[in-house]
């Protein structure tokens, strides 16, 4: 099983970046230190995802940051990217983990208490719990569970857990208190004026509260 030794975790939505192209972003978030890349670009076909594919490998790879496909196993593998995160209506673990042998990353997107413990039975590496707080970024999760519901997670599991969801860098020290590993963001990343210093921030108040 991979480690898991990052805490920021930033998952890509070209559509959220101000208008600006993703590439130089997902670098000037490397660059302030990001832990982990998560490709979730859904509505891309195959052939655009795989060449978008690459072209963040060719930032991640340089700075030794994994870079995860959301959902397409093929692609990870196509790419020999470092892993795969699935939402909770994806292929199970086992299967996943069969294809991608035991040193990739397999993230898996929860939002229950018993998706973290049913993940962490499978095998995952780490698990994304939300919408933590409320999101524009994603309604198909319905309102948000909350922080009781993450420290629940935490109390029934030892697997690493990020805060997805809403979360801005004033949230982490009570996300972080409910137990979190870390924290999985969109828009705090790519929806920042300034990018390098909004990661740096996040960073920071991460390690305050590590
Ligand atoms: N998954 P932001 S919430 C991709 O609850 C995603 O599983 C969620 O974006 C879940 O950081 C979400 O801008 C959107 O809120 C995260």
């Amino acid at each position: 099983m991979p480690r898991v030794d990052f805490r920021l975790y930033l998952v890509t939505d070209r559509h959220q970046t101000l208008g600006r192209p993703l590439l130089p972003l997902i670098n000037q978030a490397l660059v302030s230190g990001v832990g982990a890349v998560q490709l979730r670009e859904k509505d891309l076909h195959t052939r655009d995802l795989l060449s978008l594919g690459r072209d963040v490998l060719s930032v991640t790879v340089p700075c030794r940051v994994p870079l995860l496909v959301n959902d397409r196993v093929d692609v990870a593998l196509a790419l020999n990217a470092d892993g795969v995160h699935l939402p909770s209506e994806s292929m199970p673990v086992s299967v996943a983990r069969r294809l991608l042998g035991p040193d990739r990353y397999i993230g898996v997107s929860a939002h229950r208490v018993d998706e973290v413990v049913d993940a962490q039975s499978q095998g995952a590496d780490f698990v994304v719990l939300g919408p933590i707080f409320a999101t524009p970024s994603k309604h198909p999760y319905g309102p948000p569970i909350g922080l009781d519901v993450l420290a629940e997670a935490v109390r029934r599991t030892s697997i690493p857990i990020f805060a997805i969801g809403g979360v801005a860098a004033r949230h982490i020290p009570r996300v972080r208190r409910a137990g979190a590993f870390g924290i999985a963001v969109i828009s705090a990343i790519l929806g920042a004026e300034d990018v390098l210093a909004a990661t740096r921030v996040l960073l920071d108040r991460l390690m305050e509260t590590q």
